[in-house]
């Protein structure tokens, strides 16, 4: 049979929770065929990123030339794209192969701190990567550089996805978990694609858990490589990672890890609001 493939490119993190290790775990669990382009080795454990060694532009553009040439993709998600000449090969193959479901996770800084993309790259990745992006899916601090706004509400949530919406975008997945929040509040999510979606999630009180975001969009990526709509697919995928959440593990002396093969938690409250 032939399987759905969901096509993951972005960096190795040693410690199992995030980047390309986080993909895969979360392609599998939604029944798909995890493919990986590397574009750098983290040195990385529960305590942060401890060194970074990108891999070359020239290898990076052969990784997807076999595995695209043979096998193709139904998804494509990008995390980790940590130089310039980087963004710029993800970009040019993304167009040589035609690739359209393009989920971009526009990964910029670690949990610990530690930049994973500089600027001249998000520079890179605003002018050449996302206008051949599906859908693009900043938390709040990738939102604000994307927007050049700062962002403090849900309102402001809305109108900061407008402007990237403006930067070519055809689909805006601001995920609102770094707004402040009681022990009670929800997790607000905004959808834009012209109209507004809402999602709504109670929050989780667990702090420092590694791999959210990463999990999110390949989720994402899976949902719409099985032909589910743009807003079923973020759905289902937000579940997923809130589920990932409350299942957390702490494999190492720092951060916690989501989890996405834990018991199936289904969150108390979620709704659509268009
Ligand atoms: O969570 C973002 C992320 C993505 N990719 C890699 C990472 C991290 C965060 O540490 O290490 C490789």
């Amino acid at each position: 049979m032939d399987p759905v493939k969901v096509l993951c490119i972005g960096g190795s993190d040693t410690s199992g929770g995030a980047g390309i290790q986080a993909d895969l775990k979360a392609v599998s669990f939604c029944g798909c065929w995890g493919l990986s382009v590397i574009t750098a080795v983290t040195a990385q454990n529960t305590q942060g990123v401890q060194g970074v060694y990108p891999v070359s532009p020239e290898f990076i553009g052969k990784q997807l030339d076999v595995v695209l040439n043979d096998i193709g993709a139904d998804a494509v998600k990008t995390g980790m794209l940590p130089t310039e000449e980087i963004v710029q090969t993800v970009s040019k193959k993304i167009k040589k192969y035609k690739l359209k479901k393009v989920v971009v996770d526009p990964v910029m800084i670690a949990k610990g701190g530690k930049i994973l993309m500089p600027s001249k790259a998000r520079a890179i990745l605003m002018k050449d990567l996302l206008p051949l992006a599906f859908i693009i899916t900043p938390n709040i601090p990738e939102a604000e550089i994307l927007s050049k706004m700062e962002i403090t509400s849900v309102k402001d949530m809305k109108i900061a996805a407008v402007k990237i919406h403006g930067l070519g975008v055809k689909n805006v997945l601001i995920k609102g978990g770094h707004l402040p929040g009681g022990r009670k509040s929800d997790v607000t999510d905004i959808l834009y694609d012209g109209n507004y979606y809402e999602f709504s999630s109670r929050r989780i009180n667990r702090r420092d858990i590694h791999g959210t975001g990463c999990t999110y969009a390949s989720a994402l990526a899976a949902g719409i490589a099985k032909g589910e709509s743009i807003v079923e697919a973020a759905l289902r995928a937000k579940i997923i990672m809130t589920a990932a959440i409350g299942n957390a593990l702490n494999p190492g002396k720092g951060y916690s890890a989501v989890n996405v093969f834990g018991k199936n938690i289904v969150t108390k409250k979620r709704h659509i609001k268009n």
